[in-house]
């Protein structure tokens, strides 16, 4: 930033830093998100960072995704945080409340929502890596999961069962947290019809301690309605049909969508090779046709850019973000819509807007206003989003894509900081530095 030379850390050396962070920020029992700013398991973070074990550690890695599933709910949830003992995070277990939960699970302390299905993926992966890195690797891997499986199952079950209402077919989020993209410009439009009641018991936040700008985290205004949120689910008691018939939010989110299907996909792949039942191989078929058209349906007739629903009004979100792009993850698309989505994230829109430190598309379009460069998920790039970008491209064949991704994922992290996001013109880091999932992914791209 302000012309200092950003630092350029060749490959090896990125990769060792990388290994360091995982090390570093290993409790014992799990891997935290981020040292200071997450010293909790988060769900989705937990699967990236399985993948980045993986390269370092195949045990390691295979425990990590097993502490996640132990945290399962007994409806199939995976819940979106797995607390460790530190009290340093706000909202920690006992704002939560989920300890009377029926569904909860009862060695653990977990929250009481999820995150996006990325774990099958996660699986695959790991085996994957297992599988070149030698024979008791492949065994662990190929035992692992076969154990995992029906879990998965499980979880996605939960998904088409609890969370997809009404008939848009798009998997449904009860609470912006469960997109992972927090106060992703996508959720302004449902979060204002969530009104914060007096009855909202006081707290402070611990989250600003923790990053050199408050300006790069969510508002006061924006956590008021977060904690709202988890107050109207104490109160049904995380009875889940009661909070999708009742939350003030209620949103279609068709990024989890399209996680959903391609995961579906790879839970096909395993359960044919690992010899499950017919049955749930027919389920997995059926959610994953189910969830592209859903995503298909969704794209904007000009743009051609996806779109989140509010299930509560039963009105498109026009507001354009990273997550425009799914049908390029999962497919299924039409040929035209496909073909303007990837001219659109090669324009000066997105991956080729000229400033740009580093080719890969950021969180919001820096053409669209209100974009804010320094602000989570109203602008920044992710190392984590990319990841998934090279990942989905690689497996639609598109390898020449998946490797510019790549290289610009590297551009964008070879600071050796492993920020949790970046400023995408300058590339500082912002947030957390040593985030666990950054460390993870850039270990998968190197090697
Ligand atoms: C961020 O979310 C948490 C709440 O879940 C937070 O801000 O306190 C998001 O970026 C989320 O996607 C991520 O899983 C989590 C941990 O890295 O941090």
């Amino acid at each position: 930033a302000g012309g200092r030379r950003r630092v350029r850390y060749p490959e090896p050396a990125l990769a060792a830093r990388a290994a360091r962070v995982l090390r570093d920020n290993d409790t014992g029992a799990v891997i935290t998100a981020a040292p200071r700013l997450y010293p909790h398991m988060w769900s989705w973070d937990a699967a990236f960072i399985s993948i980045g074990l993986a390269r370092l550690d195949v045990q390691r890695a295979i425990a990590e995704l097993d502490t996640l599933f132990a945290a399962q709910w007994r409806n199939g949830m995976v819940p979106h945080i797995v607390f460790t003992e530190n009290d340093a995070y706000f909202p920690g277990p006992d704002r939560w409340g989920t300890d009377e939960a029926l569904d909860g699970p009862r060695h653990v302390r977990t929250s009481g929502i999820c995150q996006p299905p990325v774990h099958a993926i996660a699986v695959r992966r790991v085996l994957d890596i297992a599988r070149r890195s030698g024979p008791d690797d492949r065994i662990d891997a190929e035992r692992f999961a076969r154990r995992i499986w029906p879990k998965l199952y499980a979880w996605h079950r939960w998904l088409v069962e609890y969370r997809t209402p009404g008939s848009s077919g798009l998997v449904a989020i009860v609470h912006g947290w469960e997109s992972g993209m927090d106060n992703s410009p996508r959720w302004d439009v449902p979060y204002d019809g969530v009104h914060p009641g007096a009855a909202l018991p006081p707290y402070v936040r611990k989250d600003l301690r923790n990053v050199g700008d408050p300006g790069e985290r969510p508002t006061d205004r924006e956590y008021d309605r977060y904690l709202w949120l988890i107050e109207e689910m104490r109160r049904a008691g995380y009875d889940q049909r009661k909070i999708v018939a009742n939350s003030s939010f209620l949103v279609g989110d068709v990024f989890i969508t399209a996680l959903f299907a391609m995961s579906c996909d790879v839970l096909i792949e395993l359960g044919e090779e690992f010899g499950q039942d017919t049955d749930e191989l027919h389920d997995l078929a059926d959610w994953a046709a189910k969830a592209r058209d859903a995503v298909a349906a969704s794209c904007h007739s000009v743009s051609g850019m996806a779109r989140d629903r509010d299930l509560r009004t039963n009105r498109w979100l026009d507001t354009q973000t990273i997550a425009g792009f799914s049908p390029l993850l999962c497919g299924g698309a039409p040929d035209d819509v496909q073909l303007r989505l990837l001219s659109l994230l090669d324009s000066d829109r997105w991956s080729g807007h000229p400033d740009l430190l580093a080719p890969v598309p950021p969180s919001v379009s820096p053409m669209r206003p209100g974009f804010n460069p320094r602000q989570y998920w109203r602008g920044p790039q992710w190392p984590v989003i990319v990841w998934l970008f090279t990942w989905a491209f690689e497996r639609r064949g598109w390898h020449e894509r998946a490797r510019h991704l790549r290289d610009g994922g590297i551009r964008l992290t070879e600071d050796g900081s492993f920020g949790e996001y970046f400023q995408p013109f300058t590339g500082e880091p912002l947030g957390s530095t040593e985030q666990s999932w950054t460390a993870a992914v850039v270990l998968d791209w190197l090697c």
